[in-house]
Parts: structure tokens; sequence; C-alpha cells
């Protein structure tokens, strides 16, 4: 194992010391790299003092620091997991189950391998991008914290893709480094990748929903490629993953809060519109809007690509490594899906190889239910009846078998102008948009939030509530 060098220009655990032509090369795009992080990292508090964590190494006791970083000094670094005690150094499934891992990419996957990791890449500086004027409008200083600290890791991220570019993709990865500092998140003429990566992120409910919902596609992507027979994508997104969870529980604790302070309300008698507070139609509009947008991130049911990522070993299944699996290689059985013909559901066989990005949606979907049933029981606890409702994998999607068809939230079959008429309903509308954009003023005293949101339960770190974690000058 490499050590950890802290105090390189690049700090990482990959050996930049003696790997003079990455480091070369690495360096020359860090200016670069500094220079978006300026133009198109968080607006503004570039002098402020942020009480961030840092990482600093992969051992399982510690490997972040707190303290206050001005954003632009934080110390993005180079880090691989260290691979598993005892674990067996072969690809776990696919036609190459059992084979070593590789080290190098055999030529044969290349292109798949590198369109995977810029697919990746580019959707960690996009949420940056998305969520910059987030800041003017934060409810506390503990948020306006948890949203820096996420931005800077989503940087972080970034970092660790474009490390595999350059070091494993020779002179088509520096291109593709570079145009992962070009492309532009919602831009008309040079676009981030993905879809849910272009959408506005303008307003707070928005950005705890993403981080619940599409920072959680990031979670079962990042984990899916974890299991990679390439063992450097491998580490470096095991390594990602110990950072997601504190982006995650952002998102799910974040729309809880807003969920309980709704709640809260409701049973003093009190309309939550009186009081600049979020309606509970409001909320559920937000949560069926960005968990479908967030669907989407899949790709289709039934892929070719997914096939080829699961055969060569590039891309496993969920939790692959765990035996939980009866055949790593996946072979002579089908899934099965339900998809809308007229006016009623169909049942679809897709060969199981073809079907790995349904498989981890369906992952993903568990996962958001355990969420929502959380904010559920919010709503009990306060003898609320209304549920929030996390919609069906048919609803609103635009890539893959239910692509532009029409369903219900709850994924029954209608018709298009049904659908159409329904519609105002299930989604936000512009004026949704505008009331909850009205209810965003910033808060900047200690121990203080905005009317909308009820306070977390802990501290970062241990910290109290009222700590100073932004430190505005
Ligand atoms: N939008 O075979 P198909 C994160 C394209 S989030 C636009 O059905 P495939 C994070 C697709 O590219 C995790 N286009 O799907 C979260 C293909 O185009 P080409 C990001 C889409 O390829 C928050 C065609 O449709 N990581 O980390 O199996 C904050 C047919 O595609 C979309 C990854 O995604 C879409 N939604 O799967 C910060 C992992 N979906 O090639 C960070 C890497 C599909 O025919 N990426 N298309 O021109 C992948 O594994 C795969 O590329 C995908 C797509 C799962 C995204
Ligand atoms: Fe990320
Ligand atoms: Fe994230």
């Amino acid at each position: 194992m490499t050590a950890v060098d802290l105090n390189a220009k690049i700090p990482n655990n990959v050996g930049l010391a003696d790997d003079p032509v990455i480091r070369r090369a690495l360096e020359h795009w860090q200016p670069k790299y500094l220079e978006w992080w300026k133009d198109m990292g968080p607006s503004d508090y570039k002098e402020s003092d942020v009480y961030l964590r840092t990482a600093v190494g992969v051992g399982k006791g510690g490997w972040a620091n707190f303290g206050y970083v001005k954003m632009p000094d934080y110390r993005w670094g180079i880090f691989l997991a260290e691979p598993e005690e005892g674990a067996p150094q072969t690809v776990k499934f696919g036609d190459h189950v059992g084979e070593p891992l590789w080290t190098q990419v055999p030529g044969e996957m290349r292109n798949m391998l590198r369109r995977l990791v810029v697919t990746q890449a580019d959707t960690e500086p996009a949420s940056v991008e998305q969520q910059r004027m987030l800041g003017h409008t934060a409810p506390s200083l503990l948020d306006m914290r948890n949203l820096f600290q996420v931005n800077v890791e989503e940087g972080r991220h970034l970092w660790a893709m474009v490390y595999l570019l350059h070091k494993y993709f020779g002179s088509d990865g520096r291109d593709e480094a570079e145009e992962l500092l070009r492309r532009r998140s919602g831009n008309e003429d040079n676009p981030r990748i993905l879809q849910a990566f272009n959408k506005p992120v303008r307003d707070w409910l928005t950005f705890f929903c993403f981080t619940a919902f599409t920072d959680r596609d990031g979670k079962y992507q990042l984990a899916a490629l974890a299991e990679s027979g390439f063992d450097p994508l491998a580490r470096s997104t095991q390594f990602m993953l110990t950072e997601e969870a504190h982006h995650l529980s952002v998102g799910e604790n974040g729309v809880g809060r807003v969920v309980q302070r709704t709640a809260e309300l409701m049973k003093q008698g009190v309309d939550p519109r009186k009081v600049g507070a979020i309606p509970l139609d409001i909320i559920q509009k937000y949560v069926t809007e960005w968990s479908t947008a967030s669907y989407d991130l899949f790709g289709g049911e039934d892929s070719s690509n997914a096939a080829d990522a699961f055969a060569t070993g590039l891309k496993g299944r969920y939790r692959e490594g765990d035996g939980i699996y009866k055949d790593p290689r996946a072979l002579n059985q089908q899934y099965e899906v339900q998809v809308a013909e007229g006016d009623h559901l169909a049942k679809v066989e897709i060969p199981l190889r073809r079907a790995m990005n349904a498989l981890l949606l369906d992952a993903y979907h568990a996962d958001c239910q355990r969420i929502v049933a959380r904010w559920n029981r919010t709503l009990a606890e306060h003898q609320i009846d209304t549920k929030i409702l996390l919609p069906s994998l048919r609803f609103n999607r635009n890539i893959g078998i239910h692509g532009g068809k029409s369903y219900d939230p709850s994924g029954n079959p209608m018709s298009r102008e049904e659908y159409d008429r329904r519609r105002p309903d299930w989604l936000p509308s512009e004026a949704d948009y505008r009331y909850v954009q009205n209810c965003m003023v910033q808060v900047k005293e200690r121990g203080k939030f905005a009317n909308w949101i009820a306070p977390p339960h802990v501290g970062i770190n241990e910290q109290p509530i009222d700590f100073e974690y932004v430190k505005i000058h």
C-alpha cells in the first residue's frame, strides 16, 4: 500500500511523487480546476471560514480532519481505498469471473471504461454548478456548511475520476479531463451528459431532494463500479462512497426536517402557507419530480451497454461481492417487468444480463422506500393522515421502456389526455417553484433556522447546533 502524502501539491496515496509524468499532468490540470471552481463553484463566500471535513487518509479508524477552511484552499486529494484484507484479488462477475483483477485497462475495454469514467466524472462538477447560488439563501449556518461540504467533496470526486483518466487513458484521458471543465450544467450548447444534471437547483427543498434522490443514484452507481474488475476504479469508487454517506444524510434529514416543520405547524392548526413554510402537497410534488428524474439516471431497463459492462467485468450488480446472487455470470435468467400496452400492463421479459440497469434501479428504489417511510413516520407522530408517496418506477420517465408512456404516480397506465390534465396535481408548477423560492430567506445567526425547516437533532462532528459552522467575512 502506498503511503499517504499530504504535503504534496496534490495530496494522494497513489504514489504521485514517484510518477512524475502523471504528477506533472495533474499539476497542469490543477490551476484549470481552481479557475473552474472560482467561476462555477459556490457563488461568494470565498473568504468565509467553513467548518469542513477533509479526507486525509483511507484507514478505517479515521480518514478525515475537521477544521475551518476557506473553500478555495480546500486540499482536494486523490485517494484509493486499501484492498480488503484476505479478499480474493479476482474478477467477481461476468465472463472473466475468477481471473486476476486488472491493474491496466485491457484494450478491448478501453472505450467502454472511458465512457463510464467520463459519465461518472461529469456528474460531480455538474452538481456543484447546479448548487452554486444556494449559499445566499441558506436556512442556517449549519445547512450552509453542509452545502459547502457536499460541494467540495463533489469536487474531490471529480479529482478521483480525473486521476484515472490521466493515469490510464493517455492523451484521450487528458482531453476528457479538459472537457469536464468545459461542459456546463444547463448550457444549451455544451451541457452536462446526463439529464438530471442539467436541471436547475434554485431552492433548498430542491437541494434536499437532490441530495436525497440524485446523490443516492451516485451511491448505487459507485457501488456497482466498486465491484469492478478494473482495480483502480473499484478502489477509487470505494473511497468515494465513504464521503457519499454524508451527502445522503444531508438529503434524507433535510427533507425530513422540512416535513417535521410542516407537520408541527399543521398539528398546531397553522396553515404552513400563512407563515412561510412549505405545505405537504408541494413537498410531495418535489419528491415526485426528483425521484423520477433520478430513476432516469439508471439508463434503460433493457440495455446492451449494461450487458457489455457486466460481461466484461467493469460494472457489477449492487453488492456483487457479498455472494447474494446465485450466478456470478448471470446467464440463462430472465428479468420481468410490467409495461403499459394500451390501457393495461403487459409482462416483458429481459435476459438478465441486459437488465442490469433495472436490477440496480430496484435496489435503489427499495432504499428510497426506506427514507420515505421514515418521513411518513414523522407525519404519523404528528397525527397527520397524509402520507408521502414514492412514485412508481413507471411514472414520468424519459429514458427506458416506460419513456414517453403515460402512467399515474402509482404506475397505472392512462391516456395521454388524462395524464396531461392531471400532471399539475403531481409535478411542481411554476407557481409552486415561486412559492418555495419566496420562503427562502438566509439565516446567519448561530443556532437559528428559517421558519420552513426544523433544526436537526445533532450538530456536525459532535459540535453543538449553535456552533459557528461558517464564519462569514
Ligand atoms: N440522460 O444503454 P442505456 C453521481 C444515454 S450520480 C441522458 O439505456 P446505459 C452524483 C446513454 O448514455 C452517478 N442520457 O444506458 C450524484 C446511452 O447513450 P449512447 C453517475 C442517458 O449506457 C449527485 C443511451 O442513452 N454515475 O455520482 O447502460 C451529485 C442508451 O443508454 C441517460 C454513473 O452514471 C440519462 N439519464 O446507462 C454528484 C455511472 N441514461 O452511449 C454526483 C456511469 C442513458 O448510446 N454511467 N442515457 O450515446 C453509467 O453507468 C451509464 O452510462 C448510465 C447509462 C447508467 C448513466
Ligand atoms: Fe460525488
Ligand atoms: Fe454526492
